[in-house]
């Protein structure tokens, strides 16, 4: 990808680009919780967004998408956003620096990624986490930290993209670290690394290709749904409810709000338990609760579909340990935890049913956990 990026920056702009990657990410368990003050168990992985850029001396951003073979150039006033959805990342993150007092002068950007779009895997996180990285670099010495990178790309989601997301996405691309997972409290902002590596387990994604989009999308609806329950209970987030509060208003709120809620406090459990359980290498545990978020998810959060509750469904029927909807949900992808032992036959037998009855096959994606966003060494490919 790095030859290819180079080559068509040459020979658009005529300069040598410096090289800044980030990447797609992972969620072991903690699904709608950041948003809720909760805890979430994410990683980066071994699919990236690559961006060649150098600064071209003048007042305006010159942004070629390799993949979708569209270029744009903007200014960097409020009033220059550009009309292509995708640009709207890119504004938005120089935006962000901007209004926090950094700097963002003009620069050629030529870019392409191997983040499956619409996976759930985010793809739009990585993207902003790179331009956030590298523009810290370029343009001001790096005096953001990497969390304050972070709240960039999420600033940049709700107010330029119409996403009320949490900061999992964003966290788990900067602060992506090899072999690791990273345990954050959305509340606190506090994070542990986790070393992931279940010996005798393949972690493995199955894409249904059921494409997600979390713009105008029930997503923010969600979140609405948790913030009226977490103002009902008095709580400032969902994270300092209980079962109990949640219950004795029971009466107070929508079907639909309790249904929401039931499933975030469910959720805040599961993920400490599977903290606890990673340590102690039980991953009967891990995998009990990640179906726990799989069905809490599809029955009260309702974010599933007919194909991932069917992927969910046939997990389960091939012994998978765990297997649960990864991300937003409303399409993407399955994440499975699977014995080395049942692993291929779970992927022949998932990939023959699911495309008897969808008419397409999905795409077995294995993890690989790796390092976000960074810079390229002059000698690293991508
Ligand atoms: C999407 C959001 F962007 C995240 O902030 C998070 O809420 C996730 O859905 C669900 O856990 O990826």
């Amino acid at each position: 990808m790095k030859e290819k990026l180079k080559q068509l920056f040459a020979s658009r702009f005529g300069s040598i680009p410096m090289f800044y990657a980030s990447a797609g990410r992972i969620n072991l368990i903690g699904e709608h919780t950041d948003y809720n003050g909760g805890f979430v168990f994410p990683g980066a992985i071994d699919k990236y967004i690559l961006a060649a850029i150098n600064i071209n001396g003048t007042d305006k951003v010159r942004a070629y998408s390799a993949d979708l073979d569209d270029y744009v150039e903007f200014g960097l006033t409020e009033a220059d956003k550009p009309s292509p959805q995708w640009a709207d990342y890119v504004f938005g993150v120089c935006r962000e620096i901007i209004k926090r007092g950094g700097t963002v002068k003009g620069f050629d950007t030529v870019f392409a990624g191997n983040v499956p779009l619409g996976a759930g895997l985010s793809s739009s996180a990585a993207l902003e986490s790179c331009f956030a990285f590298a523009l810290n670099d370029i343009f001001n010495d790096n005096k953001f930290d990497k969390m304050e990178l972070a709240k960039i790309g999420q600033a940049t989601e709700h107010n330029y993209c119409g996403v009320n997301c949490g900061i999992m996405d964003q966290f788990a691309s900067i602060f992506g670290k090899k072999n690791m997972l990273m345990r954050l409290d959305c509340r606190s902002l506090e994070y542990q690394y986790y070393p992931y590596n279940p010996v005798g387990y393949k972690t493995v994604l199955v894409n249904s290709k059921v494409k997600h989009e979390l713009v105008d999308s029930p997503y923010n609806k969600r979140r609405a749904s948790c913030e009226r329950v977490a103002r009902l209970l008095g709580v400032e987030t969902l994270r300092d409810a209980t079962m109990a509060m949640l219950d004795g208003a029971r009466d107070k709120m929508s079907d639909e709000d309790y249904k929401r809620a039931l499933y975030v406090i469910g959720e805040k459990e599961r993920v400490l338990k599977v903290c606890d359980a990673l340590e102690r290498g039980d991953y009967d545990t891990v995998g009990e609760c990640m179906y726990g978020t799989h069905d809490g998810l599809s029955r009260l959060y309702e974010v599933s579909c007919d194909e991932l509750d069917y992927l969910n469904d046939v997990a389960r029927e091939c012994g998978v340990t765990g297997s649960r909807i990864m991300g937003g949900g409303f399409g993407g992808c399955t994440i499975n935890l699977v014995k080395d032992s049942l692993y291929d036959n779970f992927i022949a037998t998932v990939t023959a049913k699911f495309a008897a009855r969808y008419g397409h096959e999905p795409d077995i994606i294995p993890v690989v956990i790796s390092d976000g966003a960074h810079k390229l060494a002059n000698d690293e490919e991508l």
